[in-house]
C-alpha cells in the first residue's frame, strides 16, 4: 500500500471518535446505568520495551542483570511495589489507628510515595521551557565529505537522532501557537560522539553578544510584577529592550513576519544561526551556515488563527507532530550547508560572519544539501526524553569545529552550565536520552545522580596501576583536535569590530524580499504589539525604528497606533531582495493536510463516502463535521463523524467542504422543510452560528472551502461571496475535492488576502 495513504490513513484513525464520548457524558441526561468496571486481575507479561526505553548500561555490584534485561524489567513487572520492589497489596488507604483513627507515621509506603510525588518536578528550562521532541534518523549524502572527515556525514552513514522543538519564551505549560521564535535543536548520536546542532527556525539572533541574553530574556519574560504576559513579546519590557538595543531590530522583524508563527514544526526551517568551522581529513578548513530545509515547505499559520488556537488547542504543534509520527507520515528535513572560505577576516561579500544579527542571501551561497533527516518515532516518556534531553554547542565531533562568534563563544559556557540546575548535578550525561552511543571513558567520577559502577582504582593520567588506561587518541584514531586557527594579536577589550554596527541594512533586504500579502502580516503584527504596549515613548522609539527599515512600514504602523509617524528616514539603504527569504510563490507537497467535511444525515452521504477515500488516497485526513456524533446513517454504510459543531474550530483544518444533500443537489431548502420532525438536518449547517463561524473564519483565514449540490446556501448564510477566490462550487463532491486539491498545494488561497500579491 502507498505509504502516504497508510499514514493518512492511520491520522484519520488516530483522530477518529466514534460518537460515543463526550455528549454521552452531559449532566442532567439521562444515561443507561454504568454496570461496576472490573479491573484486570490476571498479570500480563509487560510490554517488549522500545529502543529508547532500555535503561543504563551499568554493571550492577550485586549481579543482577543489567542492560537489556534489566530495562525489561524495569517499571514494567506485574505486581505493584515499593521502590525497593517489596510487593504491595493496597495503594488507596493509608496505614490507620482504626478507619476513622489518625494516620500512623509507621506508613512507609505512604510517605515513599508522597515523598516521591513531591519532588517529581525539576526546575524548566530558562528558556526554551516548552518543547515537543522526536527519535529520527539522519542520513549522510557524502556531499560534505569533502569539506568535513565528521564520519556522519559520509555517505549513505545511518545515526540515530534526537530533535526537540520549542518555544522560547513561554512556560512548560504555555500555549505551542504563540508569536515566538522555535528552537529547533539536535542530537546527532554519532559513533564519534555527540554532535548537537542547536538552532532556531530564524536564522538570525537578537544580540551579537552573549553577554547580552539575560537582558533580551529578562526583557522578553513576563514583567517581574505580575508575571504577564505569558509567551508573549508584545509588552512594554520587550519593546523597551530591542528599540534601544537596534541590533535586535532584524531577529525582531522575522519575528512580527510569519517566520513567528508557524503552522506545523513540520513545516519550519531550522537554522544554526552561527557560522561554524569543517575541517577535512587533510586538516582544510572552510566556514558554513547549516540550514534545515523541510520537505514539505515553509508554512504558516495567520495571525488570529494562531490566536484561536492557542485557546482551543494549546498543544496544536505538540499534538500534530505525534499524530504525523504516530500515523507513519514522518516528517523530514535537509540538511545543507552555505560554504564561504575560511578567510583570514572571516567576512564573505562585506557580510561579517561573525555577527549573529546577518544573514547570508542564498542567492549569494546557495544552500548545498550534504544528508537527510527523518523524524520516524514519538518519545515514550515526555520527562525521561523531552524534558531530561540536555543539549550543549560544545558537544562536538572530529570535524566540526567552531569560530570566534562571540555569540557562540558565551553559549559554549551557558548549555552546561544550566544543566547543573536543571538536572541537578553533573552526572546528566548518563541519563539514558543524553547517553552518546560511543564508548566513554572520561575520567569523571562521583556526583550527585551518578549511575556508573566505575572499575579500576586509577582514574588519572598518566597511571601505572590500571595499565595506563585510558590512552590518548591521535589524528588516526578520531581525535577531536581542534583546528589550529590563527587569532590575531590584539589587545583586550570590551568592543564590537566596526562590521558590527549596521543595524538595518539587512531588515530593509528582508522587508523589501517580502511579498505584497506577507508585508500587510509584518504591519499587522507590529500593530498588535505595540498596540499593547502602554508606554508612549516606546511606541514612538519603536516608530523611528521601523522608520529606519522601510517609510511604508513605519507609517502603515504608525496609522495603526494613532500616532504620527517619522518622517522618511534619509539613510535608507537600497538592498537586493532575496527572493529565497519569502514563503510563498512554490508548490508544496498535501501530505497530512486536513480536510473538514460538513455534512449531516440529510447529505449526499455516498459523495462524502466517495470524498473521504479520495482525500485519504491522496495522503491527506479527512475529519466530517457534523451537527452531533455517533454516525450519518441513511441507507448505505454509515458515515463515522469525527468532530461535531461543538468540537471543531476551522484552526483545525487546511480545507472545508460542505456537503449537499443527496440527488436535489443539495437542497437546503428542502432539508430546512424536513427539520421540523427531524432535527439534525442540512438547515442546521445553514442556522447554526457555530458551522457559519467555521466557514466564515476559514474563508478570513485563506483557507479553500468548496461546497457541492446545495452545500453552498451554507456559503451565502457565512456571507462567503460564491466565486471569491479559492471557492469551489460544483455538482458533484469529486469536482469539489478536485478543484481544492489544486487551490492546496500553495497552503493558502493568498488572492484572499488584502493587498493582493
Ligand atoms: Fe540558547 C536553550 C537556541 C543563544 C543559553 N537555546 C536553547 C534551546 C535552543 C536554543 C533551541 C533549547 C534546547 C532544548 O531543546 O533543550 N540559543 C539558541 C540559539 C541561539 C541561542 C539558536 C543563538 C543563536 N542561548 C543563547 C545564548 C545563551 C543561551 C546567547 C546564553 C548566553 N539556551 C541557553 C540556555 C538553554 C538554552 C540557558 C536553556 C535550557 C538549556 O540551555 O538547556 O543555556
Amino acid at each position: 500500500q502507498n505509504p502516504v495513504k497508510a499514514a493518512a490513513e492511520k491520522i484519520a484513525d488516530t483522530l477518529r471518535g466514534e460518537g460515543d464520548g463526550p455528549q454521552d457524558g452531559i449532566p442532567g441526561k439521562p444515561g443507561p446505568v454504568s454496570p461496576p468496571v472490573e479491573e484486570p486481575t490476571t498479570p500480563l507479561e509487560p510490554l517488549p520495551p522500545k529502543a529508547d526505553q532500555h535503561g543504563p548500561e551499568t554493571v550492577s555490584p550485586t549481579g543482577q542483570p543489567t542492560g537489556a534485561e534489566q530495562a525489561r524489567m524495569a517499571q514494567s513487572g506485574a505486581y505493584l511495589t515499593t521502590a525497593q520492589g517489596a510487593r504491595l497489596h493496597d495503594t488507596d488507604h493509608s496505614l490507620k489507628a482504626g478507619p476513622r483513627g489518625p494516620v500512623l507515621l509507621q506508613d512507609h509506603h505512604l510517605r515513599e510515595k508522597i515523598t516521591h510525588f513531591d519532588h517529581e518536578r525539576i526546575p524548566e528550562r530558562v528558556v526554551h521551557a516548552r518543547g515537543a521532541a522526536a527519535h529520527g534518523v539522519f542520513r549522510g549524502y557524502g556531499t560534505a565529505a569533502k569539506l568535513s572527515k565528521a564520519a556522519f556525514l559520509a555517505k549513505d552513514v545511518e545515526t540515530p537522532v534526537f530533535v526537540r522543538f520549542s518555544t522560547v519564551l513561554g512556560s512548560r505549560g504555555s500555549a505551542d501557537t504563540v508569536r515566538d521564535t522555535r528552537g529547533f535543536a539536535t542530537k546527532f548520536y554519532t559513533e564519534e560522539g555527540i554532535f548537537d546542532l542547536v538552532g532556531n527556525n530564524i536564522p538570525v539572533f537578537f544580540i551579537q553578544d552573549a553577554i547580552k541574553f539575560p537582558d533580551i530574556i529578562h526583557a522578553g519574560k513576563p514583567h517581574p510584577d505580575r508575571e504577564i504576559p505569558q509567551a508573549q513579546s508584545a509588552h512594554d519590557t520587550f519593546w523597551d529592550f530591542v528599540t534601544l538595543h537596534t541590533e535586535a531590530t532584524h531577529h525582531t522583524l522575522w519575528n512580527m513576519s510569519d517566520r513567528g508563527i508557524p503552522r506545523s514544526y513540520r513545516m519550519m526551517e531550522g537554522f544554526g544561526v552561527h557560522t561554524f568551522r569543517l575541517v577535512d581529513a587533510a586538516g582544510a578548513t572552510t566556514l558554513v551556515k547549516f540550514h534545515w530545509k523541510p520537505k514539505l515547505g515553509v508554512h504558516s499559520l495567520v495571525w488570529e488563527e494562531a490566536q484561536i488556537a492557542a485557546g482551543v488547542d494549546p498543544d496544536f504543534h505538540r499534538r500534530d507532530l505525534a499524530d504525523a509520527i504516530e500515523a507513519g507520515a514522518f516528517p523530514q528535513w535537509e540538511l545543507g550547508v552555505q560554504v564561504f572560505p575560511d578567510t583570514e577576516d572571516q567576512m564573505f561579500e562585506g557580510i561579517d560572519l561573525l555577527d549573529a544579527t546577518k544573514i547570508v542571501p542564498e542567492e549569494l551561497a546557495p544552500v548545498q544539501p550534504i544528508g537527510l533527516m527523518t523524524l520516524n518515532a514519538n518519545p515514550s516518556n515526555y520527562f525521561a526524553e523531552t524534558e531530561q534531553v540536555a543539549f550543549h554547542l560544545g558537544n562536538l565531533v572530529p570535524g566540526i569545529d567552531v569560530t570566534n562568534d562571540p555569540l557562540l563563544q558565551g553559549r559554549l559556557f551557558s548549555y552546561l552550565d544550566t544543566q547543573l540546575s536543571r538536572l541537578g548535578g553533573p552526572n546528566f550525561s548518563q541519563l539514558p536520552i543524553n547517553r552518546t552511543h560511543a564508548p566513554v571513558n572520561d575520567m569523571l567520577r562521583d556526583g550527585m545522580h551518578q549511575t556508573a559502577v566505575h572499575r579500576g582504582v586509577a582514574p588519572y593520567r598518566p597511571n601505572s596501576l590500571d595499565g595506563g588506561c585510558p590512552f590518548l587518541a591521535g589524528e588516526d584514531t578520531s581525535a577531536f583536535i581542534e583546528a589550529p586557527a590563527a587569532v590575531a594579536a590584539s589587545r583586550k577589550v570590551r568592543e564590537n569590530p566596526a562590521s558590527f554596527d549596521d543595524h538595518y541594512s539587512q531588515p530593509r533586504q528582508f522587508w523589501l524580499s517580502m511579498t505584497p500579502v506577507e508585508r500587510e502580516h509584518i504591519i499587522a503584527a507590529y500593530t498588535f504589539e505595540l498596540g499593547k504596549c502602554y508606554e508612549q515613548a516606546i511606541k514612538e522609539r519603536a516608530l523611528t525604528v521601523l522608520a529606519r527599515i522601510d517609510t511604508q512600514l513605519c507609517e502603515e504602523v504608525a496609522a495603526g497606533l494613532g500616532l504620527p509617524a517619522p518622517g522618511p528616514d534619509a539613510g535608507l539603504t537600497d538592498p537586493q531582495p532575496s527572493p529565497a527569504l519569502s514563503q510563498l510563490g512554490q508548490v508544496w507537497p498535501l501530505d497530512g493536510r486536513i480536510i473538514g467535511i460538513v455534512a449531516d444525515a440529510h447529505a449526499d452521504l455516498d459523495g462524502v463516502r466517495a470524498v473521504r477515500q479520495t482525500v485519504l488516497d491522496a495522503g491527506m485526513v479527512p475529519l466530517v463535521i457534523a451537527p452531533a456524533g455517533g454516525k450519518l446513517d441513511a441507507d448505505g454504510e454509515p458515515v463515522t463523524v469525527q468532530r461535531t459543531f461543538a468540537t471543531a474550530r476551522s484552526v483545525e483544518f487546511d480545507a472545508i467542504l460542505l456537503a449537499g444533500a443527496p440527488g436535489t443537489g443539495g437542497d437546503a431548502a428542502g432539508a430546512r422543510d424536513a427539520k421540523a420532525d427531524n432535527p439534525g438536518t442540512a438547515a442546521d449547517v445553514v442556522t447554526d452560528p457555530r458551522a457559519l463561524l467555521l466557514v466564515n473564519e476559514a474563508f478570513r483565514h485563506g483557507k479553500a472551502i468548496g461546497a457541492w449540490g446545495g452545500g453552498d446556501s451554507a456559503l451565502a448564510a457565512a456571507g462567503v461571496p460564491t466565486g471569491a477566490p479559492g471557492v469551489v462550487t460544483a455538482d458533484s463532491g469529486a469536482a469539489v475535492l478536485q478543484g481544492v486539491t489544486e487551490l492546496l498545494g500553495a497552503h493558502r488561497v493568498w488572492e484572499r488576502f488584502t493587498p493582493q500579491i
